[in-house]
């Protein structure tokens, strides 16, 4: 008796069948998309183990934030640059971790995608057994051949071929698209394998939650302190107010409010003029992500995907989630502020 029955679909079973359905696929991408299904194995396992091999608490020194990184952060860049790196499938690759891109190792060859990643987003909450999550974007190309450039990882979001992200949590996720609707994947870890759970996520039109840090209310503009205020239901004639939901980790934020429906804000505000979300792997994926849903994703009053990036580590107020929500952020802020 197979250990899997006929019914259950393995992450590479699901992107063979999504790769037949395409005949001009190379097959490229698809083993792409495996590669980072093992890279998330191994931080999935790294994390697990965290609390018993004493990987918690700080390696000392600090990444391209500034922020104090943690040991887990470290081997989830490493781990992830590793098996990306050594792929063929790869020009270039660009993590939060790494001030510069990453280049493909000396004696690899340079394939025809670049990949970014946020390799452990919301990793304050690692010393506190919170959700956290691997963010990642891919992109085709530009540049002819060899190494990649700059080029090839600044591209707007609406270029992305693929996106994704892996929810470490009660159970672990990994969520995708390629465009061709957004799947959900729950690793089994007694066969190491991620099995199809959530087919053809589709998020609300309206939402149950809203998630934002209050504590920034102080700094915001007038039209976001009025959009927040009607989430909360101060407006109830404009829209019904919403319960409150904030883990303080992108990806668990976004995933709850993707799966139950709800509105995710990070907006600008007197410290952070353009918001603390990178645009380039974390606002760009969740976008693509979001938009093959059925939501929508804006910086307050334009569309993510339609951002030209100008620096890989730029930032943007981020507003994403539930389409009807996101559209009544949008209205406020112009009635508000013009
Ligand atoms: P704050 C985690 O540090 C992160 O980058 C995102 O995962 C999360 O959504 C956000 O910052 C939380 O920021 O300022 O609310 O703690």
């Amino acid at each position: 008796m197979s250990m899997l029955s006929g019914t259950v679909v393995t992450i590479e079973r699901f992107i063979l069948e999504q790769e037949r359905q395409h005949p001009d696929a190379t097959g490229e991408l698809s083993n792409l998309m495996y590669d980072f299904a093992l890279g998330a194995k191994i931080v999935a396992a790294a994390i697990r183990r965290a609390g018993l091999i004493n990987v918690l608490g700080s390696a000392g020194n600090t990444n391209v934030q500034g922020e104090e990184q943690q040991k887990l952060d470290v081997f989830a860049n490493n781990a992830l640059t590793n098996v990306m790196g050594h792929t063929g499938r790869v020009c270039v690759m660009a993590s939060e971790e790494d001030e510069e891109l990453i280049p493909i190792p000396p004696g690899w060859p340079q394939g025809k995608y670049a990949v970014l990643f946020d390799p452990l987003d919301g990793s304050s909450n690692i010393d506190v057994n919170a959700a956290v999550g691997t963010i990642f974007s891919i992109y085709r190309r530009r540049s002819m051949d060899g190494q990649g450039t700059l080029a090839d990882v600044l591209q707007p979001g609406s270029r992305q071929v693929a996106a994704g992200y892996v929810i470490y949590g009660s159970s672990v996720m990994l969520v995708y698209t390629t465009g061709n609707g957004v799947h959900g994947f729950t690793l089994d870890p007694s066969l190491g394998e991620f099995l199809l759970s959530h087919p053809n996520i589709r998020i609300p039109e309206v939402g149950k939650y809203y998630s934002v840090n209050e504590s920034n209310f102080g700094r915001w503009s007038k039209g976001t302190q009025r959009a927040v205020r009607g989430l909360h239901g101060d407006f109830p004639d404009l829209i019904k107010g919403k319960n409150s939901r904030y883990i303080g980790s992108l990806v668990a934020d976004f995933h709850r409010n993707l799966i139950a429906g709800g509105i995710f804000m990070y907006p600008a505000d007197s410290k952070n003029p353009n918001g603390k979300l990178r645009l380039a792997y974390e606002a760009n994926p969740m976008a693509m992500i979001v938009e093959h849903a059925g939501g929508a994703a804006t910086n307050g009053l334009e569309r993510i995907l339609d951002l030209e990036p100008l620096a890989l580590h730029q930032r943007t107020p981020l507003v994403i989630g539930s389409r009807s929500d996101v559209e009544f952020v949008a209205r406020v802020l112009r009635d508000t502020e013009g």
